[in-house]
């Protein structure tokens, strides 16, 4: 993006000093994400300032409404737990005219945040006990949640993690073949539908009251987490914009999905991927012991299947977006959302192998 532009759009929000440069952070699929640098009277800071997809956010307003609340009660949480909330929340900036955005017909939809300083997010686990500290903060995220009151957050993209609905979407992409590409990923489509009924498994149990309905993260990649840079701890989830009731099981699923995984969610070669069960039980033992004493027996014993189910829940997105033409993730090639899917239902294929490995893991740190 132009620096005309960045610097346009960063006028309109209340930063302090001199804006000195800024750099583009590539790690996201849906939003354009920048991190600007700013001299105020000889001190450096930083902002992070990101461009929201209103494709996919269709109403931004509710996003940001849903931010600032959930940001609020994180904090009350924080400083009941730590003492402070410093560098442990997202901390919305306002825009000039006070609103926790700025918006304009030719730039878009805009927000800002602080730059959690000496603190990084990790596209992948570089050191095992990395993973051992998501677990724990995402762990603790729910936690800090569970007395949210749902009703009042806007589902800011419906039925987000409704596996049926997304499976029927798939099934509808498969059917109407916009791109002109069914026929190149037949095996594709076979392994997803083989698994259909399965994956609408967990849906199911929700509708049924078997499984509680909770506020979650809905989208808790392992690069979703900041770490400490200095104690390598768990410090900030970020990534707020589909905070809204879910189950705790795809948030445990997705993050492991991600984090667990022996190579890129957009690796071409697939010897490279598989689900590492050293990882996958470092995340476990993090997650159990956070989130001890409200997750339900039931809610601990089916961990293993949200992994499963989210995995595959994305692949058929992957695979959905790549048959209607690469219209809702951010594609760097034509090919991209299908080298995404295959990588994905690799690791459904190398999880349902160790699926006991999985369970047993799961019973060694149920209390
Ligand atoms: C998107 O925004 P980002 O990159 O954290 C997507 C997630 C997917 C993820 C896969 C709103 O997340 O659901 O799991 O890509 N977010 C949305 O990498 O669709
Ligand atoms: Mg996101």
């Amino acid at each position: 993006m132009e620096e005309t532009i960045i610097r346009k759009v960063a006028e309109n929000f209340n930063f302090s000093g001199n804006f000195i440069s800024f750099v583009e952070n590539n790690s996201g699929n849906i939003n354009k994400t920048f991190v600007l640098t700013y001299d105020d009277n000889g001190k450096t800071v930083k902002y992070t300032l990101q461009k929201l997809n209103t494709y996919v956010f269709k109403n931004p307003y509710e996003v940001m409404d849903n931010i600032l609340k959930v940001s609020e009660h994180l904090k009350e949480k924080l400083i009941e737990n730590y003492g402070s909330c410093d560098r442990r929340v997202l901390e919305v900036i306002l825009s000039k005219e006070g609103k926790p955005y700025y918006e304009s017909n030719e730039e878009g939809f805009w927000r800002a945040f602080i730059y959690v300083d000496n603190a990084r997010a990790y596209n992948a686990v570089e050191n095992p006990s990395q993973f051992y500290a998501g677990g724990k903060a995402f762990g603790e995220f729910q936690k800090f949640l569970a007395d949210f009151d749902a009703s009042t957050l806007y589902e800011t993209i419906k039925d987000f993690h409704n596996t049926p609905k997304r499976i029927q979407t798939f099934l509808n992409a498969v059917a109407e073949d916009k791109a002109g590409r069914k026929d190149t990923v037949k095996d594709e489509i076979s392994f997803i539908i083989d698994r259909a009924d399965e994956a609408v498994s967990i849906q199911n149990m929700i509708d049924e009251g078997r499984l509680p309905l909770r506020v979650t993260h809905n989208d808790t990649k392992f690069n979703n987490v900041l770490l400490d840079d200095e104690t390598g701890e768990g410090l900030c989830v970020i990534d707020l914009d589909t905070v809204m009731p879910g189950t705790s099981l795809f948030d445990f699923g997705d993050a492991v999905r991600s984090g667990a995984s022996t190579a890129a969610e957009d690796e071409k070669d697939l010897s490279k991927v598989s689900f590492d069960l050293e990882l996958f039980e470092l995340f476990t033992k993090g997650f159990i012991e956070s989130t001890d004493g409200f997750l339900t027996d039931a809610e601990i014993t089916l961990l293993p299947l949200g992994a499963k189910i989210i995995t595959l829940e994305l692949a058929s997105r992957f695979l959905a977006d790549y048959l209607d033409g690469d219209l809702y993730f951010k594609t760097d090639y034509p090919e991209h959302n299908l080298d995404r899917t295959r990588t994905q239902l690799k690791l459904v294929a190398d999880i349902e192998k160790k699926f006991d490995k999985l369970d047993e893991i799961v019973s060694k740190y149920r209390k």
